[in-house]
Order: structure tokens, then sequence, then C-alpha cells
């Protein structure tokens, strides 16, 4: 099927500007772009249907490149005991924390875990999300990473948009490896894994890397097996402490190093030198209201690639709007809304391995966009979240939520 889209302007994001085309067309064909221009410029085309876009501001459809949507319970009690003084730790000593989750994720079935996502990631999906990774990390035992990873396929299969998994099994300890980290990796490396990709489950490798989880000698064991299984591999570095992950995740040439607060200009570097996208996390940086910036400067003095995401999680980014994101990486960590939408588009897809087909709008990628009622791009990120009037295409045809 071809399709004229016509009457809008379109903000491509081609090398990660918004290499913007006024008074512009797509022409669209079997789920790709065919062409793109300014309306002047547009050949007669024989197309089945013609959509006027009424002025809109066409954008690619956006990319939430970093979420643990699929979980049981959630943690607003706890947010309630830290506002009154209660400290994380201290929660933590409780059972609440990471372990609750786990607790509550093992306890639901499929489809209670399939239910609740489908909620969350129908509402990042008004926001124009179109393609989401989504982590495991709350099972921690082959059966319930499994769970989670299926439920992250399933939603592909039943809402329209694309799903990246990821296996985040060395997210935490286990209770039943509580002081036995250096097996629990084993059992991942030896178990979990090879059973995980077997299946066609895992898209991608993460850990978290941080003194109350991985260490980086750990993380290192599971990036080899990574390896050897022919997956890619991202990691949660820097979010805490300065551990180096993110240079580990560079010599490995992961596809992005998430948080990054306490990184370093040599991570930078390294980062800038393996072409690992910095992926930025501005809701859990307010949630926990940390003070300590990721370094803006040396990322974008190496030419580091930042994306930015929700992190949507229950116990550090309970966000369930990326525009929202968009607004607090500019606020809280300076970005430019073009730097912003970048990052949800572009350089998220980057992170994802999908910047060859996705994340900008260019002839023989994904017909995958946002139509926006919006005055200019950067409004994007100047409504602190809301629902803006869009009209939201995936591979070429127009969905409705
Ligand atoms: N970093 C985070 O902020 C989340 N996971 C991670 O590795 C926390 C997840 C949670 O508290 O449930
Ligand atoms: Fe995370």
């Amino acid at each position: 099927m071809t399709t004229l889209w016509q009457n809008c302007h379109v903000a491509t994001m081609a090398e990660g500007r918004y290499s913007a085309i006024e008074n512009a067309a797509i022409v669209t064909r079997d789920g790709l772009i065919e062409w793109l221009g300014p309306c002047a410029e547009l050949a007669t085309v024989e197309a089945e249907r013609t959509v006027d876009l009424g002025g809109a501001w066409v954008t690619p459809g956006l990319i939430d490149c970093h979420t643990h949507a699929v979980f049981g319970g959630n943690r607003s009690g706890e947010f309630e005991q830290r506002l009154q003084g209660v400290s994380y730790a201290e929660i933590a000593a409780q059972g609440g924390g990471i372990a609750s989750t786990v607790r509550a994720t093992r306890a639901a079935s499929e489809d209670e875990l399939f239910a609740s996502a489908r909620q969350r990631v129908q509402a990042l999906m008004r926001d124009g999300v179109t393609t989401i990774e989504i982590k495991s990390g709350y099972g921690l035992d082959l059966a319930n990473e499994r769970k989670m990873l299926r439920v992250a396929r399933r939603l592909a299969d039943e809402l329209p948009l694309a799903v990246r998994s990821t296996c985040l099994a060395a997210h935490a300890l286990p209770p039943e490896y509580a002081g036995r980290a250096d097996d629990y990796i084993a059992h991942i490396c030896d178990e979990m894994l090879p059973a995980l990709a077997a299946e066609g489950l895992v898209d991608a490798v993460d850990a978290f890397c941080e003194h109350l989880a991985f260490s980086p000698a750990q993380v290192e064991r599971l990036f080899i097996k990574a390896q050897e299984l022919g997956l890619p591999v991202k990691l949660h570095a820097e979010q805490l402490s300065s551990l180096h992950g993110s240079s580990l995740a560079a010599r490995y040439q992961a596809l992005s190093a998430d948080h990054l607060e306490f990184m370093t200009e040599e991570d930078a570097i390294a980062m800038a030198k393996a072409g690992t996208v910095a992926v930025l996390l501005p809701g859990a940086f307010y949630f926990l209201r940390e003070t300590q910036l990721p370094p803006m400067d040396a990322l974008r003095r190496h030419g580091v690639r930042i994306a930015l995401a929700s992190d949507l999680n229950p116990g550090t980014s309970p966000g369930l709007s990326l525009r929202l994101m968009l607004n607090m990486g500019c606020t809280c960590f300076r970005m430019t809304p073009e730097e912003a939408l970048a990052g949800v588009t572009l350089h998220a897809a980057t992170a994802l391995g999908l910047g060859d087909s996705h994340g900008s709008l260019e002839v023989g990628k994904v017909a995958d966009f946002v139509a926006w009622q919006i005055e200019r791009p950067a409004d994007l990120a100047y409504w602190l979240g809301g629902d803006l009037p869009k009209r939201v295409v995936r591979m070429g045809l127009e969905i409705t939520h």
C-alpha cells in the first residue's frame, strides 16, 4: 500500500539534528519511507491513499530505550514511607526495595504481569512511543525471568509496537543466593542465559554494576558469556558511584551504558571510541532527588551520542510519559530540546541496535512517525507531559489508541 502524507513539516532527526523540512510531503510504501522532501519537489505519485496532516510537525515515532515495564505490584507505599523520613536502606532491611518487587513478580501469573504491563506500555504509547525496550530483572531465577521476557514478546504481538527485550538477570541478588554473588553469576552464565537465548527471548544482555549489586569483574564474566552467545550488551553504570562500568561496557562494544551520573571524562572517551550510546535517565535522577549531574560537557566534547529514556520501574522512576522525560532532560541536565528529541529518536534507536532502520525519517527506514499539532518541535520538550493532539503512524499505517 502506498500512502501520500501531505501538508506537514518534518523534523527528520537525520544525524541527530532537527534537519527540518518545512512544507513537506512523505510517501510510504509497504511500511517503509519511499520518499520525503519539500512538497514542491514531489513528482506525481500513484498513491492508494492521500492523507492531509493539517500543517502538523512530523517526528520519528518516539523510542523508549530503557524500561522495566514488566513487574508485579508497585512501591507507592515505600514512596510514602520515604517521604516520612524512612531511609531507602531501612526499607530494604525490612524486605522492601527491589526484593519486594521480586516477590510480587514471582507471585504474579504471566497473564497478570501482561495485563499490568500493557496498561503502562499503553500510557507510554499515548505519548507517541512506537518502539520500546523492556528488561527482565525482577524474576531472578530461570522460570520467572522467562515469564517476564515472554510478557515482553507478547506485548509486541498484541500491541502496535516494536519491543526489544533485554535479559537483566544480573539486576540484584536473589534471596536463594544471599552472600553468593559469584555463584549467582555462574548460574546466569551456565544455565539461565543460554536457555533464555535458545528460546529466542533475548535481544540484549544487561547488568546492574554497583556496590549494592554486581562488581565490574562479575559483569565482565557475564559480558564474555553474552559475547559467546552472540548477544549485544548494555549496562546500568555509574548511577550511585564510580566503578568505571561504562569503560568496561565500551570495551565490550556495548550498545549503551545507562544512568552515568558518576562517570568520568575517561569513561566518556572510551564510550566515544566504542560508539557506545550514553542513555540518561532523568526520571530516576528526579525521583531519587539525586544531585550529581552526568558530565554533559564531557559527553558532548567527545561526541558521545546521548539518548534519554523513562527507566519506567516501580522503585526509582515510575515514569509513564517519555515526553515528560524530554522536559526533565532539558531542565535537570540542561539538554537542548533538539538534543532531547534526538535522545528519544535516532540515538535511542542506536542504543537498541536499530539505528539503521529506526529513529529518523529517511528513505528506506521504517515508516514510524508522529504528526503533532504543535507550533514547533521544541513544544515536545516544553509541555510538562499532557496529551498533545497527534496522529501516530506505525509501519505506514495510522494507529488509534
Ligand atoms: N537502577 C535503578 O534505578 C533501578 N534498577 C537499577 O538497576 C531500580 C529498580 C528498583 O528499585 O526496582
Ligand atoms: Fe534501569
